[in-house]
């Protein structure tokens, strides 16, 4: 029995696309935990989290219901469940906490390349298929557009060899399975990535400082995956120039160099990954001795 009032209870999915880069984005937090004999809870042991191993679909509704207090699900489902509840009369289903860089994909159209419809302006009176009703149909009213969404739960691509329409409506990522059964992508209606949910109800305040602080890690990891330190020795007349050329650096330090006049040693975070170019840029403008390094933890 999970203590609701004390631990924190997160829903991820149980096995798919998401699964390995949620548990490395919690892993990477700090938390630490054993998963019970069913495999369905993790528990963990050294923070007051537990985790809920579910199907995507099902993440916002646990959410919503208040079961879980944070979930982690595409944008895509998030968005369709939101529109799902809010035919119910319920608006904010839960609340977006930040978006996690992973998972990336879109909901674009798919249109067969011997089919008569080749764009949205030519979709009225079609058939769509989709596995993303609420989305499409939202879409389509608020294009003005009036068309018939047939909802396929997997498998979307051969609904026009079957027959069954005339035009899809499914997630992309590197659209190699759209260009494999003859269907040409077409407008995106949405762009998706890995979301951070919470619950629409006040977290308990046993639970708020922990919430807290996982929010910060979990901000802290995201900044880290691309960041870098970068320390160069360079004349000091050309710290502008070395500032403009790092890509979302924040204040360098500048250290004087022992018995050497004119240049000193910079070091400073880079927010953004540094190219091979910007190291030959910075060599340019005088730079030395240039270090680039990962960086491992990050809290701001
Ligand atoms: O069992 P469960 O319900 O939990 O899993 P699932 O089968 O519904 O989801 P899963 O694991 O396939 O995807 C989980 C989430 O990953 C999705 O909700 C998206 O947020 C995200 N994601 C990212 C994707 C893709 N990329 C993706 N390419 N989800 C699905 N696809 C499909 C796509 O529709 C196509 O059929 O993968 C196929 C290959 O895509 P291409 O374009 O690379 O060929
Ligand atoms: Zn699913």
């Amino acid at each position: 029995m999970i203590d609701k009032q004390t631990r924190i209870k997160i829903a991820i999915q149980k096995s798919g696309r998401l699964t390995e880069h949620s548990l490395d984005l919690l892993e990477r937090c700090g938390l630490k935990y054993t998963r019970g004999r069913d495999q369905l809870i993790g528990y963990g042991e050294n923070m007051p989290i537990d985790l809920l191993f579910v199907r995507d679909d099902d993440i916002p509704g646990l959410v919503r219901d208040d079961v879980c207090d944070l979930g982690i699900a595409g944008l895509n489902i998030i968005e369709e469940k939101r529109l799902e509840y809010g035919c119910d009369g319920i608006m904010a289903p839960y609340t977006e906490v930040c978006r996690l860089d992973y998972g990336h994909c879109r909901l674009a159209f798919g249109y067969p390349e011997t089919g008569a419809r080749q764009a949205i302006t030519e979709l009225d009176g079609a058939t769509i298929a989709t596995s993303y009703p609420f989305t499409v149909r939202d879409y389509l009213k608020r294009n003005d557009i009036s068309a018939d969404v047939v909802e396929f739960s997997g498998a979307v691509e051969i609904a026009p060899s079957l027959g069954r329409a005339d035009v899809i409506c499914d997630l992309v990522s590197t659209g190699t399975t759209m260009i494999a059964n003859k269907i040409r992508e077409g407008e995106t209606i949405l762009e998706s990535q890995c979301m951070l949910i919470r619950t629409p109800v006040a977290i308990p305040e046993e639970k708020t400082a922990w919430v807290n602080r996982l929010l910060q890690r979990i901000e802290g990891v995201m900044q880290v995956r691309e960041s870098k330190y970068i320390m160069m020795h360079a004349p000091k007349s050309a710290l502008a120039e070395i500032r403009a050329l790092l890509p979302g650096a924040e204040s360098p330090t500048v250290l004087p160099l022992e018995g050497v006049d004119g240049r000193v040693a910079i070091h400073v975070v880079c927010r953004e990954n540094v190219f091979w170019e910007t190291l030959e840029a910075l060599k340019d403008v005088g730079a030395s001795s240039i270090l680039v390094v990962p960086v491992e933890k990050m809290l701001a």
